[in-house]
């Protein structure tokens, strides 16, 4: 049977044509040059009406956006009612959908997913979306707007906005009026909500040392941490000062471009227009502000970065010491995912503090879920990615417990304040930018003290263009450690590892861009370099044989 809105979806696609590729939902949805965009984007609308429709119309979120991507690219992702990523099992029919080659084909599948997924035609579906600054955003929204339009949905345009702005507005609207209500289902509220959280987690802490300069990688990240920075507390106040960099969204092509978290990470350097001194205190966010990476240059002007994996590490560390002091430590298992680009160095002393350690593949998906299985599950990607997910026992044992001394009230209204200033839908770069300066403060730490608690293992992260990287391929359950093919590919990245002391790589395919990425990491800088270098040569030399 042909589904209700069958003749309205082939009318709107034939405005979109599919453009003869084959698309994959990949680690963050869709992404790609933004001028193949269009039928994806319209697809992903529909699908988006169909989830909503399947869920009895709760609200689904869209966000366009292409994130760490360069200026040229866009991508499109779905986010489920409680502000988490869209469930794994329909990212197969957001592919379909997407590689349906004609309007006929398309209409068939539509009414085909309608069936088979038992979803009533009749049923309100809602959806909001937001999108970057990317100059392609304005028109992939008008293909996402007629896919709406033709299914009959409820939508609301939030226009720009960081990604997890989106994500917590989701979850906003799906719990208001509920006993899990999220917040104010408004940006505005966002900032209010963070705000308010950011005062009562400082309450108890020294003044915050220093500035803190944020490289906004000329994304939407810097006009929304100017609106958040008029909620938060003044300098005076006891507030940190927040100094802005990398803020012009007005030049398109300068998004991500010698600046931003990617570049950061992967170059190990700052960003060539950073004017920091020695000893200051630097971060850089992504192109839509899902990731942050500190960094800063020490006496000697060295370049020193502190990764997710040092944000991790710091988090878990002090929500432990928190758990100790007000008493909770019994009731909060607290423990920490993280993937193989993990620094060797952070899991032994995560495993020094005696935390259990989980490993995912790539994908803040993957952690997210992982997290959920801890009352305090934190989960970071060593790129900056990621939060830390208070379990619904976790937040009852917090909010429910009687402090049996000031010591314990103090440390228990710190631990509550966090629950709500970390963004429990997804990371958020500025979230985590605060979660950090409350941390460091707290502590008492500087940039160079946090880097003194354990040593990174030297290592170097390289991108190789392959012929096609959809050939490397990994063994499942190796959280991506270990290439199944090309066949002959691991044999040799083992003989080029068993080469270098504390030599570790490993090989995958990029689910973002048009790339493998390499990573290795041993006991001396030279040693790491040498050994990312040899695999990426033997890399090359298979890819493109
Ligand atoms: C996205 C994902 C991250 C992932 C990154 C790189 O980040 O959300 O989980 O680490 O891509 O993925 P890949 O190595 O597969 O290209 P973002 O910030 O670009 O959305």
């Amino acid at each position: 049977m042909a589904s209700k809105y069958a003749e309205a979806i082939a009318q709107a696609s034939a405005k979109h044509p599919q453009p003869g590729k084959t698309f994959q939902y990949g680690t963050a949805g869709f992404r790609m040059k933004a001028d193949l965009l269009d039928s994806v984007v319209y697809r992903v609308g529909l699908l988006a009406a169909l989830r909503s429709r399947k869920l009895n119309g709760q609200t689904i979120g869209v966000m366009i956006t292409a994130s760490h991507n360069p200026p040229e690219d866009n991508g499109v992702k779905l986010v489920d009612p409680m502000g988490e990523m869209l469930e794994s099992s329909w990212e197969a029919y957001a592919t379909k959908l997407a590689n349906a080659p004609s309007e006929e084909e398309l209409v068939q599948l539509y009414s085909q997913l309608t069936a088979d997924l038992k979803v009533k035609p009749d049923t309100p579906a809602r959806v909001i979306f937001a999108r970057d600054t990317r100059a392609s955003g304005p028109r992939l929204v008008e293909c996402l707007v007629d896919a709406l339009n033709a299914t009959q949905v409820e939508y609301t345009d939030y226009k720009l906005l960081t990604t997890p702005q989106l994500h917590y507005l989701v979850r906003c609207v799906n719990t208001r009026g509920t006993q899990y209500e999220y917040g104010e289902v408004s940006e505005k509220g966002y900032y209010e909500k963070m705000a308010a959280a950011f005062k009562q987690a400082m309450e108890h802490s020294d003044k915050p040392k220093g500035s803190v300069s944020v490289d906004c990688a000329n994304g939407v990240g810097g006009p929304k941490l100017r609106e958040l920075v008029k909620y938060l507390p003044s300098q005076k106040e006891g507030g940190i000062d927040i100094k802005i960099t990398n803020d012009d969204v007005s030049k398109a092509e300068s998004l991500n471009h010698q600046c931003g978290a990617d570049y950061v990470k992967t170059n190990q350097r700052a960003p060539p227009s950073s004017s920091a001194k020695p000893l200051e205190r630097c971060c850089s966010l992504d192109g839509d502000a899902d990731r942050v990476i500190y960094y800063f240059l020490d006496e000697s002007n060295t370049f020193r970065l502190l990764d997710g994996d040092r944000i991790a590490t710091l988090a878990a560390s002090f929500i432990g010491d928190l758990a100790k002091q007000s008493g909770l430590s019994d009731k909060l298992k607290i423990g920490v995912v993280q993937t193989a680009y993990a620094n060797g160095a952070s899991t032994k002393y995560i495993e020094k503090m005696k935390l259990p350690v989980e490993f995912t593949a790539t994908g803040v998906k993957h952690l997210h879920h992982a997290a959920t299985r801890f009352d305090v599950g934190v989960y970071f990607e060593a790129n900056g990615h990621g939060t830390v997910l208070f379990s619904p026992n976790a937040l009852k044992a917090i909010h429910t417990y009687d402090p049996q001394s000031p010591a314990q009230a103090t440390a228990l209204q710190t631990l509550a304040a966090l629950t709500d200033l970390i963004n429990q839908t997804v990371g958020d770069a500025l979230s985590d930018m605060l979660l950090v300066e409350v941390i460091l403060a707290h502590k008492s730490f500087s940039c160079a003290e946090w880097l003194a608690t354990y040593t990174d293992l030297p290592n170097r992260l390289v991108r190789v263009e392959v012929k096609d990287r959809n050939a490397w391929k990994t063994v499942a359950g190796t959280a991506e450690r270990k290439l199944e093919t090309p066949r002959e590919a691991q044999e040799m990245i083992d003989g080029a590892v068993g080469k270098y002391k504390e030599g570790r790589s490993f090989v995958r395919a990029s689910g973002t861009e048009e790339a493998v990425r390499v990573y290795a990491e041993a006991s001396t800088r030279g040693e790491a370099d040498d050994l990312a270098n040899n695999v990426a040569n033997l890399v090359k030399r298979i890819g493109n044989a």
